[in-house]
């Protein structure tokens, strides 16, 4: 968690230095999530995102430097430096992104979930999205898909409470959004996501059943978004009080597990304080060498963006 955190307040840094072109989302606040929940999964299960997607992208195993290079739309990037922050890719770590359009990427968490068990394995589908993407038609359609034929995949609702800055008693009819599930014979539960310590218990448990049961599960994971919806975000008055915000940050993740640890004499605060320093400095070190990476090369623009049959066909 701490590193996702340090990492991503880089990734602020280096927005505002106007070396992050595009849009860029953090997590802040939001890592206990998906560290717990990542942690409790098989190196073979699935994982694929909307465009809030540093944290996975770090936690399924792409490199640091590659992660930050395609935030800063260098060619050493996880996309070749042309996707950007919100399209961070790890096919091999089986992380399939970084996904920009709202609700895009649901059916397609559930076309691996449906490949895994059409192919007979036993892998798992960890399918995040946001409360506002709940909204989305195309959610529904999915779900009633993996009612329908048993597929192994969690639909994981991050409910950080807003969608850009509409609150989420603003655009829900039900704010219970876990019950999204009953109509579709879905298991659904809404769980605390900000002590990392009980997501893990949770996540162990609900993975355990997707797998061995392979049907569905859809959790709400109720956790708060720190900062702004993306970086470019800089008036949050319009839809919360600084008073909020902070009272929201007496439960940050890193506080209640670093609360865990000193209780329990595990570490003393000099001993978080330098583990702080040192993640810091690794950061800087990452930073730097993704800046000097070079930029991709203009010839590139056209690369990948149709299969090598179609450019034929001249499509
Ligand atoms: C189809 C579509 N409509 C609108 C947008 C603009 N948009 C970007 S993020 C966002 C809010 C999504 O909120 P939520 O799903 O709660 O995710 P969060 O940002 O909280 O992680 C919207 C409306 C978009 N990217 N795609």
């Amino acid at each position: 968690m701490l590193f996702i955190r340090h990492f991503e307040e880089k990734c602020n840094q280096v927005y505002r230095m106007g070396k992050a072109g595009g849009y860029l989302h953090v997590y802040i606040g939001m890592e206990a999530t998906a560290v717990g929940w990542l942690s409790m999964l098989r190196k073979d299960d699935y994982v694929i995102t909307a465009y809030r997607d540093h944290a996975q992208a770090l936690l399924m195993g792409n490199d640091p430097v590659a992660v930050m290079a395609e935030i800063m739309g260098r060619r050493g990037g996880t996309s070749k430096g042309k996707g950007g922050s919100m399209h961070l890719y790890d096919i091999p770590h089986n992380f399939f992104g970084g996904w920009g359009i709202v609700g895009g990427h649901i059916p397609l968490g559930a076309g691996l979930a449906f490949a895994s068990k059409y192919k007979g394995e036993d892998r798992v589908t960890l399918n995040f999205l946001g409360d506002g993407a709940s909204n989305a038609g195309v959610f529904y359609e999915t779900l009633n898909m993996a009612g329908l034929w048993d597929l192994p995949c969690i639909f994981l609702i991050e409910n950080n409470e807003f969608a850009m800055g509409t609150r989420l008693e603003y655009h829900a009819a039900n704010v219970e959004l876990h019950r999204k599930g009953y109509p579709f014979g879905i298991r659904h539960e809404r769980m605390d996501g900000m002590d990392v310590l009980a997501v893990r218990k949770a996540a162990r448990r609900i993975i355990d059943y997707v797998r061995n049961e392979q049907r569905p599960y859809l959790v709400e994971v109720m956790n708060y978004r720190f900062a702004g919806h993306g970086a470019a975000d800089n008036d949050q008055s319009l839809y919360r009080t600084p008073d909020e915000v902070e009272a929201a940050k007496a439960r940050d993740p890193i506080k209640l597990l670093e609360n865990v640890i000193l209780a329990q004499r595990v570490l003393t605060p000099e001993q978080i304080e330098a583990i702080h320093s040192e993640i810091e400095d690794q950061v800087q070190e990452i930073y730097e060498k993704a800046d000097a990476m070079p930029f991709p090369d203009p010839e590139e623009v056209y690369d990948n963006v149709y299969t090598d049959m179609e450019v034929e066909k001249g499509h």
